[in-house]
């Protein structure tokens, strides 16, 4: 069976650190449920867990969630057999010596990773499965892995649980859209899940000029922030911009992880950011604008173009992304960059065809578990 793996039933030590935003605990959080819904046990250390209460209300059986504080208390704890750091924080010293002492002194099978930030670029094949020795502290000496998650075979692959697809299959968008309180006419759905876009505006103004009318579903925090600002400002400045009302606008509550993919599923077209959301719209298929974590260097932008390249996206698509995203060269920027999701729809569905042939990062990490075990 594809995903199958025969790694025996490990203890899991998951480490995330919150820098901003939801993605490093939504990463974590998906990671956890996959491996736990495996039959691994899973403890998932966070610095802040606060978003857990609305991501993930119920929980998940076999996954632990424990207030990450530093200096860890290793008061009865034993470190389990992977010790897994996300996008290389630093596990605290007391902890990594309890782990290197269980290696060490009690022989036990232990592997320590370290799960990179996805990217297109070519360093993520390259890079996958290197491992870095470990040259001071109390794990010196021992080797950890670097694991990056990718969109190609030679990489860690993407978070694809097992019922995923499944569950895709089953849902039923007018029953969830009304249980949401959307009263849907057949309008196109867009979902908006995003920072501060450069090309808000020019959205909202297409929207409420196209002859098909639009209900766009805005997350709370910065989208619904976002859309506020920007049509208060449209009000001023231009009273009669959506005239015909063919824009209406639905402000969402914070959804579970799980009604998240509902909403990408229940939308025609996708807007998201970071990067767990950007792989979701990827598994739901439909037309998608990514609105990439932008970073001071400016290396963003190269991460934007190679995963524009990998998907194969066609120049309306390239030019709406670096508009929406405030990339446009200057040439650009006197160009339009018009909103077409029919044309942006059989590239994501190619990827999405592709991707489901690709093993995903839970099945590929156990494999390189077991392997190095
Ligand atoms: O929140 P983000 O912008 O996270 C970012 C990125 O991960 C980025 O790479 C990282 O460096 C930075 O944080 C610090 O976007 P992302 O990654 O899509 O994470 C959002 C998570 O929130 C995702 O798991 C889906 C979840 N979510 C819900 O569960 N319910 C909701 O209503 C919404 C809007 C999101």
């Amino acid at each position: 069976m594809p995903g199958e793996t025969l790694l025996p039933p490990l203890r899991w030590d998951i480490f995330c650190r919150v820098i901003d935003n939801f993605g490093d605990l939504g990463v974590c959080w998906r990671l956890a449920c996959d491996l736990a819904g495996r039959g691994q046990v899973v403890r998932l250390w966070a610095d802040d867990v606060s978003a857990l209460a609305w991501m993930a209300p119920q929980g998940a059986p076999g996954v632990e969630v424990r207030t990450w504080a530093s200096p860890i208390d290793m008061g009865g704890i034993t470190p389990g057999e992977v010790m897994l750091e996300t996008f290389g924080c630093e596990i605290d010293e007391g902890f990594i010596a309890g782990y290197a002492r269980n290696l060490r002194t009690n022989g036990q099978k232990c592997a320590w990773i370290n799960l990179e930030y996805l990217s297109a670029e070519d360093f993520a094949a390259r890079c996958h499965g290197l491992p870095s020795p470990v040259m001071s502290g109390p794990g010196r000496g021992l080797i950890k892995y670097f694991f990056y998650p990718g969109f190609t075979p030679g990489t860690g692959g993407l978070l694809r649980e097992p019922e995923l697809m499944a569950r895709q299959a089953r849902f039923d968008r007018q029953d969830w859209l009304a249980d949401l309180g959307v009263a849907w006419q057949g309008e196109r759905l867009v979902s908006l899940f995003c920072y501060e876009p450069a090309g808000l505006g020019a959205l909202l103004h297409s929207l409420a000029n196209d002859a098909k009318p639009s209900c766009l579903l805005v997350t709370p925090g910065r989208a619904r922030a976002a859309v506020r600002a920007g049509t208060a400002s449209m009000d001023l400045l231009d009273p009669g911009w959506n005239q015909g009302s063919a824009l209406s606008v639905f402000y969402l509550p914070q959804l579970s992880q799980h009604d998240f993919d509902h909403l990408l599923w229940a939308s025609d077209v996708n807007f998201v950011r970071g990067e767990d959301s950007l792989v979701r719209a990827l598994w739901a298929g439909k037309p998608l604008v990514w609105h990439i974590y932008p970073q001071h260097d400016g290396v963003h932008a190269h991460k934007l173009e190679a995963f524009l390249n990998w998907l194969q996206a066609p120049a309306s698509l390239r030019a709406f992304h670096r508009r929406w995203n405030g990339l446009e060269t200057l040439a650009e920027d006197a160009q339009d960059a018009p909103f077409e999701p029919e044309r942006w729809q059989d590239c994501v569905a190619q990827a999405r065809a592709k991707l489901l042939s690709q093993e995903d990062l839970g099945t590929q990490l156990l494999n390189f578990i077991a392997k190095l075990l």
